[in-house]
């Protein structure tokens, strides 16, 4: 399927039906300098287009109209018509829900039935919710204080709020930082990967059909050494919000204190543990540990990465987790992300392709690992396709259990006991999300108090809800996001003291 196939709509300043300008103040712009990027299909290695690459006076120039939004209009806007226009928006998303996903689907090569269409999902309900959240979860407090004098606290909106997001969910990790953040009262300068920016520059016109003002939100394609770094450093951003890798995170943090102490929130990497306990229900098991790492072609930042399974079942898991995966995923027979029966679509990029199979190579020949390949690297493929890899008998201090690969690569070792598997589970860097898998409440309740994650799963994994807060411990992160944080994140708190004694 081409670009020209799903979006049947010429329309002037566009390339080949899809916007590929800037979009600064409701319009689509050329940037100064006339840069591009191409954007590429990886389930094909084709170029689908290219499109404009902001440069530092691009992002100037969005942040000032973000900028003269806020001051003019939106910091006037009421809460309650702020939700108005982001129900209006959901409507939207709705209607052009198909070509949404398969623009993304053409982008990134994330199957387009069941991943592509299930992020439309989760937008459309969370475009619904943070709707719903704007005039809920910007309250305040009154505080009690001597009798002459009361205080009371406000929820107030930054500013102007820059965000830089990744490729893995590139209309989802917009909307989770967008919708939240608009409900809160700001305005926005974005800026999406490089590998993945068309859906999003598509999703921009939306929120001016759906009525927003001009310069409410402003998306800036480019790179991220440049545009990314340029809205991290700018003087008149107030908050800056950040999802990929930790070394870019730590990057942002310093940039943005160094310039104006902006705000961050840093949504990172990492090396998630499913743990699997010998009274687990092992069918159960087996099938959500494989969607943890299998699911978007194991490019989550929440993958299980890292199993751990009781030494007495080690066998049997092993087992049974080869044969679920051979008969679910179905790996190599299904090459067309726009498939129906397509579930492991390529990874995002050639760059990728190359990291995850130095991985591999290194497990193989350097650590000389025992692996399980379920499926071949396609050879008539220009795309870049990686079959489920699984590590077994993985010591502890192999670079594998250590680094995030971000594919369909894990590793699997045995435990014997409680406290062996906390302590294998907790030996990460990161900490930004953990399974357990165990019939015992009381086990399953020990587990969720003693890890050192942001997120738990008892029975699941990778199970995310739009209503639950998400985000990361240790080299994970800064902050949360979803749930009431994904608006109160956007948030600052004011104080105002009254006296009222009789001076
Ligand atoms: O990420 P980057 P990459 C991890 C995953 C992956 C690795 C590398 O392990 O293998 O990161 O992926 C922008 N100032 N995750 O290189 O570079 C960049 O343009 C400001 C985990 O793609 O962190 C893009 O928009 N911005 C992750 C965004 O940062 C900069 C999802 C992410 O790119 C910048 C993705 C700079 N100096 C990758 N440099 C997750 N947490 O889900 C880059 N960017």
């Amino acid at each position: 399927m081409s670009l020209f196939e799903i979006l049947n709509a010429p329309q002037v300043g566009w390339d080949d039906k899809v916007p590929v300008g800037l979009f600064i103040g409701n319009e689509y712009v050329a940037s100064e300098g006339n840069e591009k990027i191409d954007t590429f299909n990886p389930a094909t290695g084709e170029k689908l287009t290219s499109f404009y690459a902001a440069g530092v006076n691009d992002v100037d120039k969005a942040v000032k109209a973000a900028r003269k939004c806020y001051k003019t209009v939106w910091s006037k806007t009421s809460a309650e018509d702020r939700g108005k226009l982001l129900y209006r928006l959901g409507e939207l998303i709705e209607k052009n829900r198909h070509k949404l996903a398969a623009l993304e689907t053409l982008d990134s090569g994330k199957p387009y039935h069941s991943n592509a269409q299930g992020d439309l999902d989760q937008i459309i309900q969370l475009t619904r919710y943070f709707a719903g959240g704007a005039d809920k979860y910007t309250k305040g407090q009154t505080v009690p204080l001597k009798h002459e004098k009361y205080a009371l606290t406000f929820k107030v909106p930054y500013g102007v709020v820059g965000q830089v997001i990744p490729w893995n969910y590139p209309l989802a990790m917009a909307s989770w930082k967008i919708q939240g953040c608009l409900a809160a009262g700001n305005t926005i300068v974005i800026k999406p990967a490089e590998n993945t920016s068309l859906s999003l520059l598509y999703m921009a016109q939306l929120f001016t059909e759906a009525g927003f003002p001009s310069g409410v939100l402003n998306v800036v394609p480019g790179l991220g050494s440049v545009a990314g770094a340029a809205l991290a450093n700018h003087p008149d951003v107030d908050k800056i919000a950040f999802t990929g890798s930790t070394a870019v995170g730590q990057k942002i943090m310093q940039i943005a204190a160094q310039s104006n102490l902006k705000d961050v929130t840093l949504e990172c990497g990492g090396k998630s543990p499913a743990v699997v306990f010998d009274d687990a229900d092992l069918d159960n098991s087996v099938e959500w540990i494989a969607g943890g790492i299998l699911y978007n072609s194991g490019q989550n930042c929440t993958a299980n990465s890292r199993i751990y399974v009781q030494e007495t079942i080690y066998d049997e898991f092993l087992k049974k987790f080869k044969s679920h995966i051979q008969s679910e995923w179905r790996f190599g027979t299904r090459l067309d992300p726009f498939d129906k029966e397509c579930t492991l679509g390529p990874v995002i990029s050639e760059v990728q392709y190359k990291k995850i199979r130095a991985y591999v190579d290194h497990g193989v020949n350097e650590e000389k690992l025992n692996i399980i390949t379920l499926g071949d690297f396609p050879a008539n493929s220009k795309g870049y396709f990686i079959p489920p890899i699984f590590f077994t008998d993985v010591p502890q201090i192999s670079k594998l259990n250590k680094e995030e690969i971000f594919g369909p690569v894990a590793v699997i070792s045995k435990f014997k006991d409680y406290d062996e598997a906390i302590e294998l589970a907790n030996d990460t860097a990161y900490g930004l999300a953990s399974a357990v898998f165990t019939e015992n409440i009381r086990l399953a309740n020990r587990f969720v108090r003693d890890i050192n994650a942001g997120t738990v799963w008892v029975n699941s994994s990778n199970d995310e809800e739009i209503s639950v807060p998400f985000g990361g411990f240790k080299s994970s992160g800064i902050g949360r996001e979803l749930g009431e944080s994904g608006v109160t994140a956007y948030c600052q708190t004011k104080a105002a003291h009254f006296n009222i004694s009789d001076y």
